[in-house]
C-alpha cells in the first residue's frame, strides 16, 4: 500500500475514509468525548459538516447514542477513546443491544502488536474481545482501504433484523494510514437497503387470525419494538378495526393516543388476568410482562400471538401459538388484509368491562392530581406536569427515578408516538441526560426530563453539556432527599442510611452554574409556573421540585424484586 501511496499526490487517510463513509451513509451526528486517538478526528468532523456533541462523560454519550438509534431507525454513533473511554461506553452499548436500538460504539484503540503482546501499551486493552458478548456484532479494521467495508457492515449489523449495539474498533495507527484518494473513494459502500422488510409467511399470518377470530377476551400489547418500527398508521388501523383493548409497554404510551377508547392501560391488571388471547406486538414476554404466566396472568389459560422480527423471541418463556416473524409494517398489513371487511367487535361483555375498570381507576386517581399539598407529593407534582404535556403533546417526556418512573408512566398521558423515552428494559439508571439530548437534537422538539434525584445523578453533570448546546431542555429533578425516600434512618451508626443524600439539596443551583436557569418549586402551582416559564423561554432549565421525603415506597412499584432475609427478619 504504502507503494501506490508515494506514486500519488492525491492522498486520502483514514481519518477522512472514516468521515467519508459515515457521509455517505447519512450518518452526520456523533456524540463523543474527545482524547487520544480520536479528538482530531472529532475536529476533522466538524469540519466537513458533521455535528459533533462532546460530552462529559462516554456513558451518557452512549445512552444518547442509543436513544438517537430508537428515534431515527438509524445507528446512533458514539465515539470513544480507548480503554476507560471504551468501557465507560459499553454500559451503553450493551442497553442499546437489550433494548433493540441501533447504536454503533466506535472507538479508538491501542497498537495491536502491543496489546496482544500484553506489553503495556498506552491504554492497553482487547477491546474487541470485551465488546463482543455485549453487542450483536463487533469488527476490527486493520487497514485503511477496509474502512468502507467495516462502516458498511456495522451499519447493516446494528439496524437489519432485531436492531441492536455494534462494537466498530479502530485501532490508532488506522487514521493516519494513507492511500490514493481516488482509490480510497472507491472503496467505500453506500449500504442499500440495510433494514430490509422482512414478510412473514401466509400461513403464519392466517394462523394468527384464525387464533384472534377465536377470541372472546383478546388483547392487543404493544411495545417499544411497535414504536421503533414507525408503523403507527398501520397500529392504528389494527386496533380500531378490530375493536380490541390495546396495553401500551412504557415506551410505546403515545403511538394511540393514551386517552383513546381502547386504551386499557388503566386496567392493567384487569386485561392481563382476563383476558384469553393476547397479540404481543414488538414486546417481548420478560420481566416487564411476569415471563407471560403466573399470578399476574391469573387463571384463565392463554393464547398467544406474537409478531416480533427475532424468531429465537418465540417460545421464550411460554408457548406461543400464532408465532408472525416479520417486520411489524409487513406483518400488520398483511394482518389486516387477511381480517377482511367484516370483523366482528369483542364481545361487549368484555369491553364494557375493560372500560368500566379505567373509568374507575381513571377517577380514583383524578382529585389526587389536582392536590396542592406542600411538601409536594407523587400525584400533586405529577398532576401538573401532565396538564403540561397535554397542552403541548410535541414535548418529549425523558424519564427515569424509581417512583418517579412508575408514577409518571400511569399519571402521564402521552398523545404521540416516540415521546415518552425511559430506562427501558434494564430499569437502568443514568440514561437521563444523554437522552434528553439526543431528544433534543434529532428531534428538534423541546425536552422535559422528570428525574429522581438519584437517577439524576447518575448523568447530572451533562448540565453543562446541555447549557454548551444551548438546548430546549428542562429538567425536573424530583428531590425527596434520596433513593425511594429521604426518611430512612440509620440506627447502627453515624453514617447516614444507604438510600439517603444530603437534605435541602439545592439542584437548581448546578444548572445556574453553567448559566441555565434555576427554579426551587415546593407547590404544585410553583411547579407548573417554572415549567410553563422554561417552555416559554426555551432555554436549559433546571426546577428543583421538593417532594415529601416519607411519599415513595422502596423500589417504587417493583418492590416485589427485593430478595427478603429470613435471619434479618427474626
Ligand atoms: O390495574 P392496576 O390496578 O394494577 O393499576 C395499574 C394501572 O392499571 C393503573 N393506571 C392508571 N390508573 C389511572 N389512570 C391512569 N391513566 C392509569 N394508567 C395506569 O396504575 C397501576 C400501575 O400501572 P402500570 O405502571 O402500568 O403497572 P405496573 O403494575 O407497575 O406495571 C408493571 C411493570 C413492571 C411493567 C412496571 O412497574 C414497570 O414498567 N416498571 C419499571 C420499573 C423500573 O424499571 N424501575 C427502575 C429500576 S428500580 C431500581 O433498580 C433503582 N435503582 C437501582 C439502580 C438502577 N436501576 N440502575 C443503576 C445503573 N444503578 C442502580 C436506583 C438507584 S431505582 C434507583 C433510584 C431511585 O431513586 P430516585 O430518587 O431516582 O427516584 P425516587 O424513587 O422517586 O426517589
Ligand atoms: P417492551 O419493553 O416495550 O415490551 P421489548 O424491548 O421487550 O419492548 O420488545 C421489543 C421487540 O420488538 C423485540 O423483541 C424486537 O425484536 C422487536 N422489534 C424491534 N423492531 C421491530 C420491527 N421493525 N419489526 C418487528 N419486531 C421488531
Ligand atoms: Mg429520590
Amino acid at each position: 500500500m504504502i507503494e501506490k501511496v508515494q506514486e500519488s499526490d492525491n492522498l486520502t487517510d483514514g481519518f477522512h475514509l472514516i468521515i467519508d463513509a459515515l457521509k455517505l451513509n447519512g450518518i452526520s451526528t456523533i456524540y463523543n468525548v474527545p482524547g487520544i486517538p480520536i479528538t482530531d478526528l472529532g475536529r476533522f468532523m466538524q469540519h466537513a459538516g458533521m455535528r459533533v456533541l462532546s460530552f462529559r462523560h462516554e456513558q451518557n454519550a452512549g445512552y444518547a447514542a442509543a436513544i438517537a438509534g430508537f428515534l431515527t431507525q438509524k445507528p446512533g454513533i458514539c465515539l470513544t477513546v480507548s480503554a476507560p473511554g471504551f468501557l465507560n461506553g459499553l454500559t451503553a452499548l450493551s442497553h442499546a443491544t437489550t433494548n433493540c436500538f441501533p447504536m454503533i460504539l466506535i472507538s479508538g484503540s491501542s497498537e495491536r502488536e502491543i496489546v496482544d503482546l500484553q506489553q503495556g501499551d498506552y491504554e492497553e486493552m482487547d477491546q474487541m474481545a470485551i465488546a463482543k458478548p455485549l453487542c450483536k456484532s463487533a469488527y476490527r479494521v486493520l487497514h485503511a482501504e477496509d474502512i468502507g467495508v467495516g462502516i458498511a457492515r456495522a451499519i447493516r449489523a446494528s439496524v437489519s433484523g432485531r436492531p441492536g449495539g455494534v462494537y466498530l474498533d479502530f485501532p490508532a495507527k488506522l487514521f493516519g494510514q494513507v492511500m490514493d484518494a481516488d482509490a480510497g473513494q472507491r472503496s467505500l459502500i453506500k449500504v442499500i437497503d440495510p433494514a430490509p422488510c422482512q414478510i412473514p409467511s401466509p400461513e403464519s399470518l392466517a394462523r394468527a387470525v384464525d387464533v384472534l377470530k377465536g377470541a372472546k377476551r383478546p388483547l392487543i400489547v404493544l411495545g417499544k419494538g411497535a414504536a421503533y418500527a414507525q408503523a403507527d398508521d398501520k397500529i392504528r388501523d389494527l386496533v380500531e378495526k378490530s375493536g380490541i383493548p390495546y396495553l401500551p409497554m412504557s415506551m410505546a404510551k403515545g403511538i394511540l393516543p393514551d386517552t383513546h377508547p381502547q386504551s386499557a392501560s388503566a386496567a392493567r391488571s384487569l386485561v392481563l388476568k382476563e383476558s384469553d388471547v393476547v397479540m404481543l406486538i414488538g414486546a417481548r414476554l420478560n420481566w416487564l410482562l411476569s415471563h407471560g404466566k403466573g399470578k399476574a396472568w391469573g387463571k384463565n389459560p392463554k393464547k398467544f400471538i406474537q409478531i416480533d422480527i427475532e424468531p429465537r423471541e418465540m417460545d421464550s418463556n411460554v408457548e406461543i401459538v400464532a408465532p408472525v416473524v416479520g417486520d411489524i409494517t409487513s406483518s400488520l398489513s398483511g394482518f389486516i388484509e387477511k381480517m377482511g371487511e367484516n370483523w366482528a367487535a369483542p364481545p361487549k361483555n368484555w369491553t364494557g368491562a375493560v372500560k368500566e375498570k379505567v373509568e374507575s381507576n381513571v377517577a380514583r386517581m383524578a382529585p389526587r392530581l389536582k392536590n396542592n399539598n406542600v411538601p409536594m407529593d407523587y400525584h400533586g407534582a405529577l398532576g401538573v406536569l401532565r396538564s403540561i404535556i397535554k397542552e403541548n403533546p410535541e414535548l418529549v417526556l425523558v424519564n427515569e427515578g424509581a417512583n418517579t418512573l412508575d408514577f409518571a408512566r400511569s399519571i402521564i398521558d402521552m398523545y404521540k408516538p416516540r415521546k415518552r423515552l425511559d430506562v427501558g428494559t434494564w430499569g437502568v439508571m443514568g440514561v437521563g441526560m444523554g437522552t434528553a439530548i439526543a431528544a433534543a437534537v434529532e428531534t428538534g422538539s423541546q425536552v422535559l426530563a422528570v428525574e429522581g434525584d438519584s437517577a439524576f445523578g447518575f448523568s447530572g453533570m451533562e448540565i453543562e453539556t446541555i447549557c454548551r448546546y444551548k438546548l430546549p431542555v428542562c429538567v425536573v429533578v424530583f428531590n425527596n432527599g434520596g433513593i425511594y425516600r429521604g426518611s430512612d434512618q440509620n440506627n447502627a451508626g453515624d453514617d447516614v442510611a444507604t438510600t439517603i443524600f444530603v437534605r435541602d439539596a439545592r439542584y437548581d443551583k448546578m444548572m445556574e452554574a453553567f448559566g441555565g436557569e434555576g427554579y426551587n418549586a415546593t407547590s404544585p402551582d410553583e411547579l407548573s409556573q417554572s415549567v410553563n416559564e422554561a417552555l416559554v423561554s426555551g432555554k436549559p432549565t433546571l426546577v428543583n421540585a421538593v417532594i415529601d421525603p416519607e411519599a415513595g415506597t422502596e423500589s417504587g412499584r417493583i418492590g416485589n424484586l427485593n430478595p427478603q432475609s429470613i435471619v434479618a427478619k427474626n
